[in-house]
């Protein structure tokens, strides 16, 4: 069992009957999607909202019942990657495209996990860009707001040559801040900017980091 694996199955044991669970995005989410798959094979009686259109397919996949937004007001508990973690929890989530949703469907879960390979803690977040969603009307001048705020390289997400557009049809730019000093502030400061949808910094926001380790041993913070 491979560190991202250890990680996702030990958080899916925390789903129980009943519950309403977020499903993650990314690698590491595939391997809790996956148990929890195995698990409502065997009856676990649940209710699940993907954070992109990707883990949508994969819980479908597994026959995992889906529910949409529009009928819940919470979720029970959401289980999802990141790209950091540090000492206090704070994430850069985002690498995947889908951190809109992800932060949508945390901060409306009871419980936020996140799991993660033992590669993904760090000491101070920054070293991984930090993504952040502009919407696609004049986003040039999003970006040269950005760009004359902070002095950091900015970097518009393609794929296949294209822009990146997200499940939500945005554009993704991708700021390479290197260490950020204050992830709190710098989250409030990138909301304020008009065109900026959101960002990929999830500040005070998740209750649990489930680590994994390539012996398959895990490690709860
Ligand atoms: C997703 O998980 C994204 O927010 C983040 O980029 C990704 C981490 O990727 P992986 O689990 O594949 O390492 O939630």
């Amino acid at each position: 069992m491979n560190a991202k694996q250890a990680a996702g199955y030990r958080a899916a044991e925390l789903v129980r009957d009943g519950m309403i669970v977020g499903l993650g995005t990314g690698s590491t989410a595939y391997y809790a999607i996956e148990k929890i798959g195995q698990r409502v094979a065997e009856g676990l009686q649940i209710r699940a909202i993907a954070t992109s259109n990707a883990s949508e397919e994969l819980a479908e996949s597994y026959g995992i019942p889906l529910v949409p937004a529009s009928e819940i007001h919470r979720l029970d508990l959401a289980i999802d990657g990141a790209d950091e973690v540090d000492p206090g929890m704070a994430l850069i989530k985002g690498g995947g495209g889908a951190l809109l949703r992800e932060k949508l469907v945390a901060m409306h879960s009871d419980r936020f996990i996140v799991i993660a390979d033992s590669g993904k803690m760090v000491s101070q977040l920054g070293q991984f860009k930090l993504p952040i969603e502009v919407v696609p009307f004049s986003y040039e001048w999003t970006l040269g707001q950005l760009q004359r705020r902070y002095d950091v390289d900015f970097e518009m997400r393609t794929r296949d040559g294209e822009l990146y557009v997200t499940d939500n049809g945005n554009y993704i730019v991708d700021a390479a801040f290197g260490k950020i000093e204050s992830p709190a502030q710098l989250s409030h400061e990138l909301k304020m900017i008009t065109g900026v949808v959101d960002h990929g910094l999830f500040v005070d926001i998740a209750d649990m980091v489930i680590v994994g380790y390539d012996d398959g041993a895990t490690e709860v913070i």
